[in-house]
């Protein structure tokens, strides 16, 4: 978005297919325009409505050891209380001017706690989620409730739910948080209170199993007293075992004859909301994909925006005309309508299975939930 609006000069000059002809008078009327804030559509049309999404947003990527590193630099450098509220580094798309956004609509950021450390309570608006790349011994603890975060947990937590998080091991703790931070900031519609300044002990304990998990985490099966709809998932982690099993089951239904998979060798899972089977948040859909050793997808653009981070293996990304070998925990972002492939290395090793793992979130609900949500694989019609 442009602060000024252009001036007369330029705008008798513009570089636009079919403008009228440049004339003192022509130049009389744009200055009228800018003197009333006003803007002629014929100068503007091509960026207000392009024929597909031309994203302000760039594709990116972020090496997961610089950001690791420069996280354990800020958990000896920077404490976590009141008012910072996160030791949480935002991933900043070089072309949306310096904000702490990922792509237009979704946030994304390495957080970083301590031995010991606790990150105080608060609630938000935001939707949110933690995914877990590496480690364990943090528990968040989501309306009262502690649960565990350990390698290849995803843990979603829609908005306006207290929450705060625990390090109770001995060793620091990294993990992503992904939120829809820059879709609210654009319609103006955060809200954030301050919690308790403490929790209590019995919160500080580390149970194998959230409650949550133990009231809604059985697949196929939902609490018959069960309250009516949530604005978002009442399963608060979806765990490793789960998520790798589901995707090994694709895979080897698909050797033996069976549908199953996205398309030959890749397979794929949505975490979902256990209560009615939609996305687990309102605004961000999350997937795991899983592509078989010396596998290439099919390259697929989609309208809106999605961020990756790689949770296992390691092969070559293709975003719009930028190819990155990528490996475990690095991130980027596939912008609106660019191309999106990937190719799984060749396995080395026979005890290595070679796949490539990689964790999706995007701002797929919104665009689902007003009808713009489009597709195109290349190949297909
Ligand atoms: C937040 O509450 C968390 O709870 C992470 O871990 C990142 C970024 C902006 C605002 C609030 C968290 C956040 C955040």
């Amino acid at each position: 978005m442009t602060d000024q609006i252009a001036s007369p000069v330029r705008l008798c000059a513009v570089d636009a297919p079919d403008q009228p002809t440049p004339s003192a008078e022509l130049e009389e009327l744009y200055r009228g325009f800018e003197k009333e804030l006003l803007v002629p559509l014929w100068t503007e049309i091509g960026d207000l409505m392009p024929l597909h999404p031309t994203s302000k947003a760039s594709p990116h990527l972020w090496r997961w050891g610089n950001l690791l590193d420069l996280a354990d630099q800020a958990g000896h450098l920077v404490p976590v209380g009141r008012g910072g509220e996160r030791r949480a580094i935002a991933l900043a798309n070089p072309s949306l001017g310096g904000r702490p956004f990922a792509t237009p609509t979704l946030w994304a950021a390495i957080q970083y706690l301590m031995p010991g450390e606790d990150a105080p309570e608060h609630r938000h608006t935001q939707h949110a989620f933690r995914f877990v790349v590496e480690g364990e011994g943090v528990w968040t603890v989501v309306g009262r409730d502690p649960v565990p975060m350990n390698r290849g947990d995803f843990l979603p937590q829609a908005g306006w739910n207290w929450h705060a998080h625990h390090n109770a091991a001995d060793r620091p703790m990294a993990w992503i948080d992904g939120l829809d931070i820059p879709f609210q900031y654009a319609t103006e519609s955060q809200f954030f209170e301050f919690g308790r300044d403490e929790i209590s002990e019995e919160e500080h304990t580390t149970p194998e199993r959230s409650r949550s998990q133990r009231l809604w985490g059985h697949p196929g099966l939902r609490p018959v007293s069960a309250p009516g709809s949530q604005p978002g998932t009442p399963l608060l982690s979806y765990r490793w075992v789960d998520t790798d099993a589901a995707l090994r089951d694709q895979l080897e239904l698909e050797a033996e004859g069976h549908p199953g998979t996205v398309e030959p060798g890749h397979a794929a899972v949505r975490y979902t909301n256990p209560t009615n089977g939609g996305d687990v948040l309102p605004t961000i859909r999350t997937e795991m994909h899983r592509v078989r050793s010396g596998t290439e997808t099919a390259p697929r653009r989609e309208a809106g925006s999605s961020v990756y981070q790689v949770f296992d293996g390691s092969g070559t990304v293709t975003v719009g005309d930028v190819s990155w070998s990528v490996t475990r925990g690095d991130l980027f972002v596939v912008p609106s309508w660019q191309p999106f492939s990937a190719r799984s290395e060749a396995s080395a090793s026979d005890s290595d299975s070679g796949a490539l793992d990689l964790f999706r979130f995007s701002d797929a609900p919104i665009f689902e939930a007003l009808h713009l949500q489009r597709t195109h694989v290349e190949g297909t019609n």
